[in-house]
């Protein structure tokens, strides 16, 4: 049968506490803490061949740390297999933010500045270290997170979307991480002057969550390390936040609310945080099987970042969609508009919560391709994950003949067939391999002066 470890779930996701983004003083560059040999060898890697990845070549220089067996991921697109888990929990999201736009973008190589630059992350971050991002050459890397998204869907004029997209960053080997894994970034944008309908939908989404068995213990607060923006009208800054609470809680409920034992309400937790393209900003962690899992961060967006797309300008001069609003004299040359737009965006990880909804106990098994796995999920529906072997199937037709049973050796033992005397022998030829013996077929209607023949599989 399959092994499951004896630590839990959660004791496993629970360790997966390696926050990147989070601010650059919490945790030291990894690259500095490698011997100088390691760190030369890599960065000195003779380029060879370049790449070539969904019909584009990348050159290889000094950055190029981006192996073949990662790259061989690119392929599997496991968020449009409908009954993948990731997938059918992907849906269940979408369906929950049903006025969003749903996008998954075709290719998972960004550029450098869209991945760090453009979101403010500094020189200096460790996210953008060889030892923790996959680079294809200086330029070009695979994406370690969706929001290096973020600022090109916002020029699309697109003001609610949810972004789901594989990430692929260099970690280590357990249970519970993997180079590769899925995220879903989400967010919603308003012009300031619709602060009388946040406050409605607000006090509507307050009553729904009230009325939920859901435990929200929340003691954030707004204050020097965790500021509304300078740029923004407190009042405003302060609505946006209650609706990006309101909305992550409401979401959480609809997923974990139904998982719940009975009587016991849920419990969620928010703490603050610091990502280089939110303020305020928080991670949001739900209490299972005992222990606090985190599950996404999230914050009101930087207005740097809207700026940067465009959305803060005003709509009238309708710009031509290939602009570039990167491109800071041609955003000075418009007027800001006077409607000034505001935020939130969260980023969550997919298989942090499928793996506690499906009870998969190993990251790993998202990648299966053995159908034991893959045809255990119906699109749509949340079931739990039934263990099997951690051994590829092989299957063996086995067919013999045994003695007649008649009146005469019924009584005679050792002569009679028995199923067990079967299995006994199978276990003394092949152990504890063999997980199943079934029988397929045996003769009801024998001429009893004839051998029987049993088949099993
Ligand atoms: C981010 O990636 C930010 N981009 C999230 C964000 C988006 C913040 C928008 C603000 C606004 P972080 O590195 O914490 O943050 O990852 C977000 C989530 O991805 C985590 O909460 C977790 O659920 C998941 N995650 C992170 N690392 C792993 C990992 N190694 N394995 C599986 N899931 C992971
Ligand atoms: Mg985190």
């Amino acid at each position: 049968m399959w092994t499951t470890k004896t630590r839990s779930i959660s004791t496993l996701l629970g360790q997966c506490s390696r926050c990147r983004y989070v601010s650059t003083a919490s945790r030291p560059r990894i690259e500095a803490r490698l011997p100088l040999h390691t760190q030369l060898r890599r960065i000195s890697t003779p380029a060879s061949s370049p790449y070539q990845i969904l019909d584009q070549t990348y050159k290889r220089d000094t950055y190029s740390n981006t192996p073949p067996a990662i790259l061989s991921k690119i392929d599997r697109r496991l968020l449009h297999h409908p009954s993948h888990p990731l997938s059918i929990l992907r849906n269940i999201i979408e369906s929950h933010f049903s006025t969003h736009t749903s996008l998954t973008p075709s290719s998972p190589i960004v550029s450098v500045w869209q991945n760090f630059d453009e979101l403010g992350f500094p020189p200096d971050h460790p996210g953008r270290s060889l030892t923790d991002s996959y680079y294809l050459n200086k330029e070009y890397m695979l994406r370690t997170h969706t929001s290096a998204h973020e600022v090109e869907t916002y020029r699309k004029g697109l003001d609610r979307w949810l972004i789901s997209a594989d990430v692929y960053r260099r970690d280590e080997i357990d249970a519970s991480h993997y180079p590769v894994f899925h995220q879903m970034e989400g967010t919603q944008v308003w012009p300031s002057s619709d602060i009388t309908e946040i406050k409605e939908l607000n006090a509507k989404l307050q009553k729904e969550l009230e009325s939920c068995p859901l435990i929200i213990e929340d003691e954030t607060t707004i204050s020097s390390t965790n500021p509304y923006q300078p740029t923004h009208d407190p009042e405003l800054a302060e609505e946006v936040t209650k609706h990006l609470k309101h909305s992550l809680n409401s979401l959480i409920y609809r997923l974990f609310g139904s998982q719940q034992m009975e009587g016991e309400p849920l419990r969620v937790r928010w703490i603050e945080a610091f990502f280089p393209f939110t303020s305020p900003s928080y991670e949001v962690e739900v209490w299972w099987n005992g222990e606090w899992l985190e599950l996404l961060g999230c914050g009101v967006v930087q207005q740097k970042t809207l700026d940067q797309a465009g959305m803060s300008y005003l709509r009238s001069l309708s710009r031509p969609s290939s602009l570039p609003y990167s491109d800071k004299k041609q955003c000075q040359r418009l007027m800001p508009d006077q409607s000034h737009k505001a935020g939130w965006a969260f980023g969550l990880g997919l298989e942090r919560i499928a793996m506690v909804l499906f009870n998969i106990p190993d990251i790993r098994l998202f990648w299966s391709n053995d159908k034991r796995f893959l045809n255990q999920f119906k699109s749509g529906e949340i079931t739990k994950f039934q263990p099997y072997s951690k051994y590829p199937p092989c299957y063996k037709d086995m067919s013999f003949w045994v003695p007649p049973i008649s009146s005469d050796t019924a009584g005679e033992k050792g002569k009679v067939f028995h199923e067990n005397d079967y299995c006994e022998i199978v276990r003394e030829v092949a152990g504890d391999l063999v997980e199943n013996v079934t029988l397929v077929r045996f003769p009801l209607f024998v001429d009893s002066s004839l051998p029987l023949y049993p088949q099993y599989c």
